[in-house]
């Protein structure tokens, strides 16, 4: 049998700091629309979907941050477009900033999150991010600040694979999609699609140099998890400027053999679509990317022993203690 997902990826044009929830969530509800009206089952939306991208600013006001939240998923302001989406029997996949307030059993938290809803309106999976990048603190010279790490902090949730859509079907978010440990954790887990959304500025103030090939980076980067994992690649822009601050856009929807089927044109709202046969990845992971057959864990220490970088001497004496460590077990 055949497993086809016909997926929509709903590019956001900019999203400006005044554009209320009811506004924002219009648009993505014309997103469905036009989604179920090219025959779409499954629709993905960018990052930080429902507001305009706050970490760009240092705001100083908890209770001004704050209004950026969801503390409920779907909440009062959502729930019209998890209705439509059940009345039009679509799935989606939604990027939010997700407010855990805190009570006498937990400490407030803040996550950059994601949640995968089926056609039922139920809520598949949630991933919150991981690779936090940018910085904590205010740092008035850049151009633009990047507070990811000071507004939320890192997932908890891991890198899982969610059944649906009669696949297996893994999220991450924006930076996590320049670390290849991303893909690869959801790799071991079969995953057969990888929904994710993403706010890039063009213009990288402290590596200036980095501006120009940001496209070919935004691209590479995706299309090598999806090759080298064998598995499908969405990756769906806000693009535009917004507040001031240009996003590569570059919406895209990328096979397991890594070729890029379906990028949108512009930078504004713009539904990119695609047949996606589930099985196109079946023939990588047997074969060219047989983890059972061709990998070597007993090679890879360092991966998951270090945080940064160390000297070759230090590699070597840590691989040597793990190898020591593996055989004194056996
Ligand atoms: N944005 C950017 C991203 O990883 C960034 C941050 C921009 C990193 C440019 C490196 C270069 O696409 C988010 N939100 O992670």
């Amino acid at each position: 049998m055949v497993r086809i997902i016909n997926l929509g990826a709903a590019q956001m044009g900019p999203i400006a700091r005044d554009e209320g929830r009811a506004q924002v969530v219009e648009r993505l509800i014309a997103h469905l629309r036009e989604a179920k009206r090219r025959g779409c089952d499954l629709v993905v939306f960018p990052e930080l979907t429902l507001t305009t991208f706050f970490p760009r600013w240092w705001l100083e006001d908890e209770a001004e941050l704050e209004a950026f939240y969801e503390t409920e998923m779907p909440g009062p302001q959502t729930r019209p477009l998890f209705d439509e989406a059940r009345r039009l029997g679509l799935g989606f996949c939604l990027g939010y900033a997700e407010l855990i307030p805190g009570d006498e059993t937990r400490r407030k938290c803040r996550f950059n999150t994601a949640v995968l809803v089926g056609a039922e309106g139920e809520i598949l999976g949630k991933y919150r991010k991981i690779h936090l990048p940018g910085h904590a603190e205010h740092e008035p010279q850049r151009a633009f600040q990047h507070l990811e790490k000071r507004y939320f902090e890192p997932g908890d949730l891991g890198f899982r694979v969610f059944r649906g859509f009669g696949g297996l079907i893994g999220m991450c978010i924006c930076n996590d999609r320049r670390w290849p440990e991303t893909y690869r954790v959801m790799g071991l887990q079969g995953v057969e699609m990888v929904l994710l959304g993403y706010n890039t500025p063009s213009r990288h103030p402290l590596t200036p140099d980095h501006d120009a090939p940001s496209w070919h980076h935004n691209t590479l980067s995706m299309q090598a998890g999806a090759y080298q994992n064998g598995t499908w690649v969405v990756g769906v822009a806000k693009g535009g400027i917004e507040e001031g601050v240009h996003h590569i856009a570059g919406s895209q929807i990328i096979a397991p053999s890594g070729e890029t089927v379906a990028q949108a044109a512009t930078e504004g709202d713009e539904l990119i679509t695609a047949a996606c046969d589930l099985d196109l990845g079946r023939s990588y992971k047997a074969h060219i990317f047989d983890f059972a057959r061709h990998r070597e864990p007993r090679h890879y220490a360092l991966i998951t022993a270090l945080k940064g970088a160390v000297t070759p001497e230090e590699g070597a004496r840590i691989e040597a203690a793990a190898q020591a460590a593996r055989e004194a077990a056996e």
